[in-house]
Parts: C-alpha cells; structure tokens; sequence
C-alpha cells in the first residue's frame, strides 16, 4: 500500500502509475470523479471554503492526499471539481499530467483515448475526446509590482510568465510561440531576468474574458460603495516567494540575482494585440498551468486576490477582511466562469 491508502502494488507502469481502479499516484481520484471544470488553489484548506459555494447536497467525492485536497459537486447544476495544487509550478505539472491522465487514459483498455482531431479514431464505438472542453481556472493571491493595481484587487491573467524553469522541459506548441507572446517574453528578456531562463504564453482568451464579464456583472449588482476592482494583464510566476520575486531576507541580502525585480517588472509595457498590456501581478502557479494547458488543448486562466502591493509608490499588505472579501468574489466570478459554454 502507498502512503495514500491506495494500491500501487503489482503490475504498475513506473511513467504512468495508476491503481487497477484508474486511481493516480499524487491525485486521490479516478476518472468518474474528476469533473472537466475545474477550479484550482494553492492552500489546501482554501478547497474546503470553495466547496461552500457549490449547490448544498451537491458534493459526490471527498478526498485528500499530501497537498493535494479535492472535492467534485455541482455549481448550478453544472459539475465542478475543486483541487489544491500546493504552492509552486512544480506541483501543478504533477497535477496538469495528472488531470491529462484522469481526462484522456482509458484504464479499462490500456490505451490513451482517441481526440475529435485525430484522424484515425482508435475505436470506431468511442466518443472521441474535445480537450477544449477541460478548463480549469486558478484562484489564488498574489502580489503586485504595478502602482495602479489597489490591495484587494482581483488580478486577471491575459498574458503569462514563467520566471521558473518548470515549463522549460516541455517545448512549447505554436500557440506558445505567438507574436504578442514574443512580445512579452522579448521585454522581459530584456530586464534582469534574462539572467535566468523565463518564458512566457497566454491565458486561454475565453477564461479571461469571461472573469471580466462575471467580474462586471458581480459589480453591477453591488452597491457603489462595494465595487471589486479588477486589473487585467501580465502575470508573472516564480519558482520560490522571497528571492524568486525580488524579497531579499537578512544575510540573503546582497545574494540576489535580480535584485530589482519589483521595479523591473512593475516599468513594463508589452505593445500587444489588445493594446497595451503592464505586469498585473507576481504569484506562483499560473506559468505552468497556462502553458502546459495550451500544450494540451485545454482552456485555463487565472484570477488572484492581490495581498501583497510593492510598488515604488506604496508598501502594503491585506487585512484579514480584505484578504476574505476578494476571495469571496475570486471564487463567484470563477465559477460564473466555469460553467459557461
Ligand atoms: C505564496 O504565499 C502562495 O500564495 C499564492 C502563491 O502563488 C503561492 O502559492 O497563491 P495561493 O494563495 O493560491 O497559494
Ligand atoms: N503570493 C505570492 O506568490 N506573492 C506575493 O507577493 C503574495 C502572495
């Protein structure tokens, strides 16, 4: 028995270990259990809190290993799984291939299933699979480098970037590579972080554009005084919290290799598509999330409360009431989101 309860004894596949009952290795949960919508958190406990906004009585699956927590129910009918990654991208590629496994693994017939764009369907009796079907949405908290993003702010991802090595092991597909994708990476290339190997891709545009619309309409039926702010734009996303965005600690000062992070990133204009794009914020997951998502033809975005403001015009951070109020509206307008079409 592994440490998680399930059995990985037996003829288990070391790249691909699943337990006779399509269980899989980190994530506690088989196919049937896994909803194609899915909203993702960083804090394990902030799954519980998630799954209070889902339709009462609707919750069918409970589970928990490592930092992994997962609950599947309904959000107006419509199924929706709700996962913790941990902190960090490298947790989300174990969850990204795990979902990629859950989705698209028939453990029944050994063999991986047959997608709407193949050309050769491997079953001719088998619905073939529409990745554009999976979506997933971050939500998380985060800081930000930009003096017009207030605390408290949600924090919508358009464009992403990876200050982590994560999604260098994985070569991007074209949709990775694109002109306003090359825009952003090239200036920030261009800025100290060149000294360590980034890279960049884009928030499926359908997810970022739905959190503005619910995010619009969360605000048209709130009263003035109770607007939530929002910012969309560039998310920037480190392999560590402290040296890795910039926040030299005691005898680490002095160490950094990009000292100037904040004011860097917090300086950029990016001349995209959309008009002119800045940095929105700095977190930890949503590099690996985007990228790999786009890798497999899902749809994914992100929105993060903003707690931490480290601007050159203000230092602050959130209060416990900021902190639940924008966490609140993060997880409506997320499942909004999710369970349109
Ligand atoms: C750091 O405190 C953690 O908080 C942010 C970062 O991305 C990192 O995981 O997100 P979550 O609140 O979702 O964990
Ligand atoms: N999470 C982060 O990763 N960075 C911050 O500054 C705040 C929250």
């Amino acid at each position: 028995m592994s440490d998680s309860g399930c059995d990985f004894s037996g003829d288990v596949d070391p790249d691909l270990p699943l337990t006779p009952d399509g269980v899989t290795y980190h994530i506690a949960c088989s196919s049937e259990r896994l909803a194609d919508r899915i909203i993702l958190v960083g804090d394990p406990g902030r799954v519980k809190m998630v799954g209070t906004y889902l339709d009462s009585g609707s919750i069918i699956y409970e589970a928990s290993h490592r930092e992994i927590n997962i609950i599947t129910g309904a959000y107006h009918g419509v199924p929706v799984t709700v996962l913790s990654t941990g902190m960090g991208t490298d947790n989300v590629e174990i969850v990204m291939n795990e979902v990629h496994i859950l989705k698209e693994y028939d453990t029944q017939k050994r063999r991986w299933r047959t997608r709407v764009e193949d050309d050769t369907p491997a079953d001719l009796l088998e619905t073939p699979f529409d990745p554009s079907k999976v979506k997933l949405i971050r939500v998380g908290t985060c800081g930000t480098p930009n003096d017009e993003v207030p605390i408290g702010c949600l924090a919508i991802t358009r464009y992403a970037v990876g200050m982590d090595n994560t999604c260098q092991y994985y070569g991007a597909p074209a949709v990775n590579y694109t002109a306003d994708v090359m825009e952003v990476l090239a200036k920030v290339q261009a800025t100290s972080l060149g000294k360590v190997q980034v890279y960049a891709t884009k928030a499926a545009p359908a997810i970022t554009q739905g959190l503005v619309d619910a995010c619009t309409a969360l605000n048209k039926e709130a009263g003035v005084s109770v607007q939530q702010p929002y910012y969309v734009g560039v998310t920037c996303s480190g392999s560590g919290f402290y040296g890795c965005q910039g926040r030299s600690v005691g005898r680490f000062r002095g160490h950094l290799t990009v000292p100037h992070l904040t004011k860097e990133l917090g300086d950029l204009r990016f001349n995209v598509s959309e008009g002119e794009q800045r940095v929105a914020n700095i977190e930890m997951e949503n590099s690996a999330l985007c990228y790999l998502s786009n890798l497999l033809g899902y749809q994914a975005g992100t929105v993060c409360v903003v707690v931490a403001r480290r601007s050159r015009t203000d230092r602050t951070f959130a209060t416990p009431e900021q902190l639940a109020r924008g966490l609140s509206n993060a997880i409506t307008i997320a499942l909004e989101t999710l369970i349109k079409d």
